[in-house]
């Protein structure tokens, strides 16, 4: 049984040496991805992939790798709102929170209210009660179509902006 899974392994892997290399980055990519994930993956077929980019194109993906991974983790990305996006509350006052991924800066970040005419009403950032957290109140809200509209610098100095919608009654 271990002899005929051997074989297997060995052909399947020779097959796959064989293909011819990958033209593009994006090839080369998909190409050491599928290797990895594969049980005959070996470290010399993985070298021999990557040799096969040309330079360029290995130094812009280890430029894109670079940029892609830790820097990113901290951006600020919405976790939980209240009011929940594409709910309905009661109006006519509303307490608004925002829950974010990482600590948030609060004088530097920006709460709007869109009214149902899409005027916007810039919300005061209340002093905040945890780092992630952007908080403001509205209050004389109609009936009608709202949209929170935010920006949130994120510790890493990143600003990231979102929008969402949701009905008083
Ligand atoms: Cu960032």
């Amino acid at each position: 049984m271990a002899e005929y899974a051997r074989k297997i392994k060995q052909r399947h892997c020779t097959k796959r040496r064989s293909r011819r290399s990958p033209d593009t980055a994006e090839a080369a990519v998909l190409e050491v991805v599928e290797l990895l994930n594969t049980e005959c993956r070996d470290d010399v077929t993985i070298i021999a992939v990557v040799m096969d980019i040309r330079l360029r194109w290995m130094l812009l993906l280890l430029a894109f790798c670079l940029l892609a991974t830790s820097p990113a983790v901290a951006h600020a990305v919405l976790l939980q709102a209240i009011p929940a996006g594409d709910s309905t509350v009661s109006g006519p006052d509303i307490v608004v929170s925002l829950q974010f991924n990482s600590r948030v800066d609060g004088k530097r970040s920006r709460l709007y209210l869109v009214l149902p005419d899409g005027k916007p009403r810039r919300l005061e950032i209340q002093p905040q009660s945890k780092a992630d957290r952007l908080e403001g109140r509205a209050s004389g809200l109609a009936a009608g179509l709202f949209h929170i509209r935010w920006s949130a610098l994120s510790a890493d100095g990143h600003l990231t902006n979102g929008e969402y919608a949701f009905r008083v009654r």
